[in-house]
């Protein structure tokens, strides 16, 4: 195993080569007893917190290296070429980070939290979808109750991904016992406050390394631990096009991968007869095409969403066409991981079918399916949907 010095800088091409590095050497052996074992991507995570590449979106003020969300989403893509479920586990992890630093930094608790991270490189999951409310993250059936300056909340929460192991989990909640499904919170849990009793196992077709158990979730704390805005801005400016940005950007790392094994097998083929252009290398020409497609679209996405951020008064993040935007972002990149790995299997033929061959695609093929699931495609298209009807 390599070692990494922990000299790092805001440096992005120095930080995409670290992370390249440490992609082959530890993040890619790793990648297939992750998926087999259902385990989380241990090692991976050892040389990531070495960095402080997990604290990489904290402001520089606060002891981070004030990366960009265009840097993060890169870092997410070079990640997904290696293990996507590692690379899930960092993107949702820097989605919550994004939360508290977008929204939470006014307030003195999350200002020393935001150094404490970057100091303990802390591992942040998440808990919005609810039993009896599927993956409709603006509603919650679970309320925060604050007495006087402590909160406790109990959520049911069918899937947490890496919630044994995160230091803290963000949770969603009606922000008392009054407000309406929609009307609300987003509480910092810690691990010392929380009790995780389980609901349910991860033994899923895909991204089986993000260990992404039921739970009933209990947890006390001080009332500062509520970010201080409506969860509705948060979602609006940050969880939903945020999210968004930095899995599609992990899905074309994945895609990007499988068509490397497939120019891998077209090199093989046209050795072989070097006098023929093999007939796999107009597949492979065409696969390349799609690529193309979905990174040209992924990274105008996330170069409008930077532009959002780096303009505080731009209302665009309010506007449909913005919502619309971020929605076709993640119905095109995960239809198009889907089919970018299936026509590279066609390529590998069967090289890529099997579990045994240095070109294997099946892991690739069941994560790339679980893209659209995260929150349902339908769900979004219907958003959509009824944004499209009234947007001028
Ligand atoms: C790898 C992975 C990791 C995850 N990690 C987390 C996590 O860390 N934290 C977390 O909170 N959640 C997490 N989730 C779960 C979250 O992404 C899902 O949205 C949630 O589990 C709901 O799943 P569902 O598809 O069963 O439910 P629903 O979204 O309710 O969908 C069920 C079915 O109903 C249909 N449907 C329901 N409502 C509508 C509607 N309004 N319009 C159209 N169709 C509708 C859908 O099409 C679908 O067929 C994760 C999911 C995956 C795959």
């Amino acid at each position: 195993m390599s070692t990494f010095t922990s000299d790092h800088h805001a440096d992005l091409p120095a930080v995409l080569e670290t992370l390249h590095a440490i992609g082959r050497d530890i993040v890619a052996p790793n990648a297939e007893s992750v998926d087999r074992e259902a385990r989380f991507p241990t090692e991976a995570f050892d040389a990531l917190k070495a960095q402080k590449y997990l604290s990489c979106y904290v402001p520089v003020e606060y002891g981070g290296m004030g990366l960009s969300l265009t840097d993060v989403t890169r870092m997410c893509e070079v990640l997904g070429q290696y293990c996507a479920s590692t690379a899930m586990v960092f993107a949702m992890h820097q989605i919550q980070v994004a939360c508290i630093v977008d929204h939470a930094l006014g307030a003195p608790f999350f200002q020393g939290y935001a150094r404490e991270m970057v100091q303990h490189q802390y591992l942040i999951a998440s808990a919005t979808t609810e039993l009896g409310i599927g993956g409709d993250v603006r509603s919650s059936i679970c309320a925060v109750q604050v007495d006087g300056d402590r909160f406790t909340l109990e959520k049911q929460a069918p899937v947490i991904s890496y919630g044994a192991m995160a230091d803290a989990i963000l949770v969603t909640c009606r922000k008392n016992a009054d407000a309406s499904p929609s009307d609300q919170a987003q509480v910092l849990v810690r691990k010392a406050d929380v009790t995780l009793t389980r609901l349910a196992p991860w033994d899923a077709l895909g991204f089986r390394g993000t260990c992404s158990e039921g739970f009933t979730l209990k947890s006390q704390g001080g009332a500062e631990q509520i970010l201080p805005v409506p969860y509705a801005d948060i979602h609006r400016r940050t969880m939903h096009p945020f999210a968004h940005c930095v899995w599609s950007s992990l899905w074309l790392g994945l895609a990007t991968d499988a068509v490397q094994r497939a120019r891998t097998a077209v090199r093989a083929e046209a050795r072989k007869n070097p006098s023929v252009t093999p007939i796999s290398a107009t597949r492979l020409a065409e696969v390349d095409n799609v690529l193309f497609s979905m990174r040209g679209g992924i990274r105008q996405t996330v170069a409008e969403y930077q532009r959002v951020l780096d303009d505080p008064s731009s209302e665009a993040a309010s506007g449909f066409a913005f919502a619309i935007a971020i929605n076709s972002l993640k119905l095109t990149s995960s239809q198009l991981v889907v089919d970018i790995v299936g026509k590279a299997m066609l390529i590998c033929g069967i090289a890529g079918y099997r579990n045994d061959s240095k070109l294997t695609l099946g892991r690739h093929l069941r994560d790339a399916y679980g893209a659209a699931l995260m929150v349902n495609n339908d769900r979004i298209l219907g958003q959509s949907a009824t944004m499209q009807i009234v947007q001028r």
